[in-house]
């Protein structure tokens, strides 16, 4: 018999909250993402040593609830290690699913259910703004047109039928951050999600695009800058380069086998 609230096949998800500076966001958002965790859920914040005091109202967010967590990191490392570092631990943990979100209101926690359960139905569920129902709140045009390029340019570099590529807002089966080499991903922007969901179409796994409205921040500062853009530019001819090169080796493999 399960002891738990949660009934003994649903599989536990996990929440994994990346936070830098955001001390106007952490509280409010982790018990928004409470709200709406089905029963035997978890919220884990990566704090990379905030100046700001966020890692300090993380703590006591986790010492009032059993089912918040934060792992604290010495240094801002960007948020592919932060991600890949929470991913680690929700693994460690026993998490079933496991859903990237931004700490800063950006992902509305409302589409949350709708996430989880596309990644019932998938193996990996994507938030995008660029499907049917799909979009952005209040951006201006120089921002739509740098996402909507980048996600444009990620997919026909690819040739991958994604839609949003650069979005953030995910969430995975188990099994494909088991088969995922984390240690390989070296993407720390923008170029980290074009990464992952590339690495696991890759590998074979079912991804589908569920329609979210992203929204501006409202509270905090903004940690994009020139550099994660031009990451991801160079990065993405790299990921299919790279992927030429694997081919490569495993017929050469296969023909000295
Ligand atoms: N742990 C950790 N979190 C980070 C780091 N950089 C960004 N974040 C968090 O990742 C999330 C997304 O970062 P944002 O600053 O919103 O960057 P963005 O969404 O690309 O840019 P905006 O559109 O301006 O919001 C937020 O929750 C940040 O606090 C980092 O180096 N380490
Ligand atoms: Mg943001």
């Amino acid at each position: 018999m399960s002891a738990g609230p949660a009934p003994a096949s649903a599989p536990a998800v996990w929440v994994v909250l990346p936070t830098y500076n955001e001390a106007g966001n952490v509280e409010g958002i982790v018990e928004a993402v409470r709200a709406r965790l089905p029963a035997g859920g978890h919220v884990l914040i990566v704090d990379d040593a905030s100046p700001d005091g966020t890692g300090e109202l993380a703590d006591a967010l986790a010492a009032r609830h059993d089912e918040v967590s934060v792992l604290h990191r010495p240094a801002k490392q960007g948020l592919g290690p932060a991600y890949v570092a929470g991913f680690r631990e929700a693994l460690a943990g026993g998490a079933g699913l496991i859903v990237e979100m931004d700490a800063d209101f950006s992902h509305n926690p409302d589409h949350l259910p709708a996430l989880i359960a596309a990644a019932g139905e998938a193996d990996l569920a994507i938030g995008s703004r660029y499907v049917p129902g799909g979009g952005v709140a209040d951006w201006g045009l120089m921002r739509r047109a740098i996402s909507r390029g980048g996600s444009l340019y990620a997919r026909r570099v690819l040739g991958v039928e994604v839609r949003d590529l650069t979005g953030g807002f995910k969430c995975f089966r188990r099994a494909v951050l088991e088969a995922l080499d984390l240690d390989a991903i070296a993407s720390r922007g923008y170029a980290f999600q074009v990464e992952v969901t590339y690495r696991a179409i890759e590998a074979g796994f079912r991804v589908v695009e569920v329609p979210i409205i992203f929204r501006e921040r409202k509270v905090g500062a903004s940690k994009m800058r020139g550099g994660i853009v031009l990451e991801a530019a160079w990065r993405v001819p790299a990921m299919r380069l790279h992927l030429v090169k694997y081919w490569k080796n495993k017929a050469k493999d296969n023909a000295n086998q």
